[in-house]
């Protein structure tokens, strides 16, 4: 410790505001009991003095100024909290997005147009590998695209991060890198389709902007705000071309549908519809370009990018056309995006008692004349409900409130239906529609753009599958780098005592175990008389006990919530309603009505949705009966195979469970590659970073706890032949040549450690590798370097001696 800290150490502070600020050490004094005091002094010139008797007492050492904006983190020679919040941020000033952590690539949103996706800058990147070049999203596709093509192995590349930290554009960016490489219209305007693509790269840009007009809102986080989350596969044959994509989406928030906040909006699609269609048709739809009568869409706050809604929406027609969904078919689909907003619309009063809607309620006939549905049936059996006995059926009457239940039900049935319809029309189009893209394709490269982890004031059950899914992301990302990393130490036979990584598997078993939260949850969801409250008596019963402590938490000021500790944060989930969200039911007779409508575009719309095609269930995985070699990652179906009361109807929890469970699958067969976005300050500002913010973001994605590990063990491992092929310059000039001719590869990498002075504790021999802890590479380079100019000065300065 005393040759750690000395007069002059550059060291972090401690700071309550931001974090950390950079101090030097002014002098050190060690005590009787071995403490050693420190007094330091900060830019300001402010004092400062810390007493502590172990390293974790003490301030973290900080980097030389020279490595300190280095561009991959692994690199630094001190690896702690402060130097990478410090490098990220030193970068970022310097209009540097882009950093490498180990695999990682962080992204630190600019908020601005930056001039890095131009057609020079794609062409560089191409053929190059990761370190050639500045770090680059670039960079990552290429190195998946390279190994996918090397050896056939599929590739995922995982964007992640809180929302508006910028996952969906660098998505977009990644995609088209892939897709169209060569392409020279990359940096033409976002939306816009590059001149000269291919039908199939056409057809692939288009899904943004159809997916995002239907899936995407404008929240208080981001004004572009994704609802749901996307994993896009590219499929290429085996002469690595591009023959096709397939998209899967999960859990589209269906919620916001019927209500918003006063500060967000409804999805894109029903503002564009009123600001882009021509009036003749906005008449016959009974719509106007002023949308404030509506009730799905006045609870909003008033929208800010009304200017664009016109032109988003011809760009989303445009796209429409390009996947093959025609004007006829378009004219269907805002039929009943039209509907949707009528059935909002519906007058429901009461009575002392029940709920009453006017015969002649004109936004209730209008809504079924669109959707083909019986009025007087459809009333009927919104302001009344039936029960099923073992002996008899039972009908009662709702409260308004009841019956206006009923109906918001039905519209977010009908949207989430349209969204999964217009995912498989996507599919059917970028696969061809008898899916032969699919059955050429040899090999893919997926990218997942899914929601980061959520935290909020009132959480409730969409963060809950949001935080669940990340839980078990964050699981694949350890075990990816942690347990095979350890596992190469194991087989290689080097001294290791095992560190305890943060697993969070315990978290995960309490979610989805067979007696976890999802049980419980669908268990209470069945019984007829279940209950939010009942619902969190039998989480705490069954849940709070010791086995559990470390990750369920009874909270001690929050009433109907319980907490859980997500290796990101603790996080209190209010259970008002849960069962709700998680039955997801429209009434059986709704059902029934909706399926035998009269408007054969809603029946095919809904038969799509739930998975029947010509009234038989399909194979979700091959949804034209085409095989492919290609896993699936499965889809967040929205009823299962069965119609009817015989079947039990799937929970939206038990969906979620299962489609995360195929994607997990999936990502374990490929390489992963992973894209962490930071946004740097919650206004959205260009350049200004706020530190303990992205500190905050750092941990949740587990950036921080993977250099923790790799600190700890032995991040660099190279095979004694690559070692000794790239230092044997090192040791003197007879030795080398001679022992690489013999190919003694290790008693090369043994000579070289020595000549070096490789400090002992900092290397060891395995079987068939090296295994060096952080910063012995770059003190290697530079000797080597070093060397090769001292060679080369010699070479140049020998010739003109000659000469
Ligand atoms: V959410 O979870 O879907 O709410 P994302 O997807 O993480 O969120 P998004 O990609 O939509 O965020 O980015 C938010 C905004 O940041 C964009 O609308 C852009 O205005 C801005 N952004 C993001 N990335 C870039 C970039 N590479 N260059 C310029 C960017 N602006
Ligand atoms: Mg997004």
């Amino acid at each position: 410790m005393t040759t750690l800290y000395s007069p002059g150490t550059l060291v972090y502070l401690e700071n309550s505001e931001q974090g950390w600020l950079p101090a030097e050490v002014s002098s050190c004094t060690r005590g009787a009991a071995g403490a050693l005091t420190l007094v330091l002094r900060d830019e300001n010139g402010k004092e400062t003095t810390v007493t502590g008797s172990s390293p974790s007492d003490l301030p973290h050492l900080r980097n030389p100024p020279l490595l300190e904006s280095a561009d991959d983190l692994a690199t630094l020679s001190h690896l702690n909290e402060p130097s990478i919040l410090y490098a990220v941020e030193t970068r970022y000033a310097q209009r540097k997005i882009y950093t490498y952590s180990g695999i990682v690539l962080l992204a630190v949103n600019p908020f601005e147009p930056v001039p890095m996706y131009t057609p020079e800058i794609v062409k560089a990147y191409i053929g190059r590998t990761k370190g050639e070049l500045e770090p680059h999203l670039f960079a990552i596709a290429e190195d998946a695209y390279a190994a996918m093509a090397l050896d056939g192995t599929g590739q995922t590349i995982i964007v992640s991060g809180e929302s508006g930290a910028g996952k969906t554009e660098s998505a977009k960016l990644v995609m088209r890198f892939i897709a169209a490489p060569k392409s020279p219209a990359l940096n033409s305007d976002k939306n816009s389709f590059v001149d000269g693509a291919s039908q199939v790269e056409q057809q692939i840009q288009a899904t943004n902007p159809i997916l995002e007009a239907f899936g995407n809102a404008k929240t208080t986080r981001n004004d572009n705000s994704s609802r749901f989350g996307k994993y896009i596969q590219l499929l290429f044959d085996t002469n690595r071309q591009i023959v096709g994509a397939r998209v899967r989406t999960y859990l589209l928030e269906r919620s916001r549908l019927t209500f918003q906040s006063q500060t967000e909006r409804n999805y894109h699609i029903f503002y564009q519809l009123c600001a882009g269609l021509p009036s003749q048709n906005l008449r016959e739809l009974g719509l106007d370009s002023d949308y404030s009568a509506f009730h799905y869409l006045n609870q909003g706050g008033p929208s800010t990018t009304e200017l664009s809604d016109r032109d988003k929406f011809h760009a989303t027609r445009e796209a429409l056309g390009i996947i093959g969904i025609d004007d006829a078919r378009q004219t269907s689909i805002f039929q009943v995006l039209a509907a949707l907003l009528h059935l909002g619309n519906i007058n429901v009063t009461q009575t002392r008692t029940d709920a009453i809607i006017d015969d002649e309620d004109p936004s209730m006939l209008r809504a079924m004349e669109f959707l083909g549905v019986n009025a007087s049936e459809f009333k009927k059996w919104t302001i009344k409900k039936q029960i099923t006995t073992r002996s008899e059926k039972i009908v009662t009457t709702l409260t308004a409130p009841q019956a206006v239940g009923v109906r918001d039900s039905i519209s977010r049935f009908v949207y989430a239906c349209l969204f999964e319809w217009l995912v498989t029309a996507i599919n059917e189009s970028l696969t061809g529609k008898y899916g032969d893209a699919a059955t050429r394709a040899e090999t893919y490269i997926g990218v997942l753009d899914i929601y980061g982890f959520e935290h909020f004031d009132k959480n409730s059950f969409e963060q809950f599958c949001i935080n669940y899914a990340n839980e078990r992301l964050q699981h694949e990302f350890n075990t990816y780098v942690f347990k095979l990393a350890q596992e190469d130490y194991v087989k290689e036979k080097i001294n290791w005592t095992f560190i305890d990584f943060d697993d969070n598997q315990s978290a995960i078993d309490l979610m989805e175990g067979k007696l976890g939260i999802l049980a419980i949850l669908d268990e209470e969801s069945r019984l007829p008389l279940g209950s939010d409250a009942s619902f969190l008596q039998k989480l705490n019963t069954q849940l709070d006990k010791p086995a559990n402590k470390a990750v369920y938490k009874m909270p001690k000021f929050a009433n109907a919530a319980f907490t859980i500790a997500h290796y990101a944060l603790d996080v209190t989930y209010q259970v008002d309603g849960f069962l709700e969200k998680n039955r997801d039911t429209v009434p059986e007779e709704h059902l029934a009505l909706l399926t035998s409508s009269s408007n054969p575009f809603l029946r095919e719309v809904l038969d799509t949705a739930l998975h029947r095609v010509g009234g038989e269930p399909v194979d979700p995985a091959s949804p034209n009966g085409v095989v492919s070699k290609i896993p699936d990652p499965g889809r967040a179906g929205l009823v299962g195979t069965g119609r009817g009361t015989s079947v039990k109807k799937p929970t939206l929890g038990s969906i979620f469970k299962s489609s995360l469970g195929t994607l997990m699958d999936m990502l374990r067969m490929t390489n992963v590659h992973y894209i962490r976005c930071l946004k740097p300050n919650q206004h959205k500002m260009a350049w200004e970073f706020n530190s303990l913010q992205v500190l905050a973001q750092l941990r949740a994605s587990g950036v921080l706890e993977t250099i923790r590990i790799s600190t700890a063990g032995y991040p660099s491992r190279w095979t004694f032949e690559d070692f000794a092929r790239r230092y044997f310059t090192l040791i003197p000039w007879r030795d080398g040549p001679s022992l690489i001719k013999r190919e003694q590869f290790k008693r090369l990498c043994v000579l070289i450690a020595q000549r070096t002075g490789m400090d002992k504790t900092k290397y060891q021999m395995g079987e068939t590798k090296i295994f060096l802890r952080t910063g012995v590479l770059a003190t290697l380079e530079s000797l080597r370097s070093a060397k090769l100019n001292a060679v080369l000065f010699l070479q140049t300065n020998m010739r003109r001696l000659v000469a």
